[in-house]
């Protein structure tokens, strides 16, 4: 269960200095547009402090951290829905992705160029938006034409309802607004799933701002802030210049200073990560023996079987029931035999829905 994340935004925001920070693997940064063409993929482990506690207790062999994947992906400029500056290859890889993280640049400094000649994130974001919107529209006319015929000479049920949606999607494009907030009923959404829409993909905004906003924010910040104010969606503050100096960094200690020194508690990277993980809609159980101890990633709402399924479709096969313990329960009595002893360890058969912590343990026949 790879999910991507991709970093999307105008020619040189920053996009590849924050992946650089992100991931295990290295993108080219530099000070002129288009420097990245080909998507950078990386993965990143995703920090999880509970992890970190379990594995104090249980001192198993090996701690395996949960990973997300994450596509640095070329800049967008205007025209890119007509093949602009490469444009239709970017957005194909845009639609590969499960979320998207906007970088908007918000900080001022005449030596980085902008490829609009200003500092402005607002018209920023609407650039990148509207090229997303056309190119969905492009898509959802090509569906209404496939399905209208059908959907008019009555008889498929689904074909109709299909064609409804897609009404109402369009209608909203046109409007200028992203299929995210298309009013329709959430269920309805699986009609264009197959459709994988660009802006149907949960967002994020990252602010890119220099060194004395990185805790307060600045007035573009404050604008970003105010124009997605109706989209529900996340903004967060960092400066990837100063995340390029915390990566580089050797110890633990050494960063928290650096972290402390600006008034930060928690570096800018490991918020985005939490923000990109949630983003996803995943949620995190774990395992607990001696030999090691891992996070696994859940969709939200995953049944013990499907969890289990995770770690191997034999275990989702030949599920027979899960015990199950509550992170907190672990953490309190310490071990296993413990929480076992306190009669907190619970049996839960296939219909149990896998909360975000829990640590399982799948009993299973092949
Ligand atoms: N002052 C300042 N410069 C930054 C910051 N973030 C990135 N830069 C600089 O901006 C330039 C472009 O950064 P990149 O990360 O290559 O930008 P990009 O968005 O990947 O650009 P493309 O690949 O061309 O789309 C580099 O020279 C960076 O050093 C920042 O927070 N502050
Ligand atoms: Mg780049």
């Amino acid at each position: 269960m790879a999910l991507q994340c991709g970093i999307v935004g105008l020619p040189n925001v920053g996009k590849s200095t924050l992946f650089n920070c992100l991931s295990n693997a290295k993108a080219q940064a530099a000070n002129f547009p288009f420097c990245t063409i080909e998507p950078n993929v990386g993965v990143i482990t995703v920090p999880d402090e509970r992890l970190n506690k379990l594995a104090e207790l249980v001192n198993p062999q090996r701690i395996v951290p949960n990973t997300i994947e994450i596509v640095d992906i070329a800049g967008l400029v205007k025209g890119a829905s007509k093949g602009e500056g490469l444009g239709n290859q970017f957005l194909g890889n845009i639609r590969n992705t499960d979320a998207i993280i906007h970088v908007l640049r918000c900080f001022d400094n005449d030596n980085v160029i902008h490829v609009d000649g200003s500092v402005d994130p607002i018209r920023d974001k609407e650039i990148i938006d509207i090229e997303l919107q056309l190119k969905d529209l492009d898509t959802v006319n090509k569906r209404i034409q496939r399905v209208e015929k059908m959907a008019r000479t009555g008889g498929d049920k689904d074909a109709k309802k299909t064609f409804d949606i897609l009404s109402i999607v369009k209608e909203n494009l046109e409007a200028g607004k992203s299929v995210r907030t298309a009013p329709i009923e959430k269920e309805d959404f699986e009609f264009i799933d197959d459709l994988t829409l660009l802006t149907a993909k949960p967002v994020l905004y990252v602010c890119n701002v220099d060194e004395s906003a990185v805790n307060t924010g600045n007035a573009y910040v404050d604008k970003v802030k105010e124009a997605v104010k109706a989209e529900n969606a996340e903004v967060l503050i960092i400066s990837a210049q100063i995340e390029s100096e915390i990566a580089t960094l050797e110890s633990y200690e050494e960063r928290q200073l650096f972290l402390e020194d600006l008034g930060l508690q928690e570096s800018g990277v490991n918020k985005l990560i939490h923000a990109a993980y949630k983003l996803l809609k995943l949620g995190t159980y774990f395992t607990a023996g001696v030999q090691e101890v891992r996070a696994w990633p859940i969709e939200l709402g995953y049944t013990a079987p499907q969890a289990a399924g995770v770690i191997h479709t034999d275990f989702e096969k030949g599920f027979i029931r899960a015990e199950v313990i509550k992170y907190e329960d672990f953490i309190t009595f310490g071990s296993e035999a413990a929480v076992k002893e306190a009669g907190k360890l619970s049996i839960e058969g296939k219909t149990y829905i896998v909360q975000d912590g829990d640590i399982m343990h799948f009993r299973f026949n092949v």
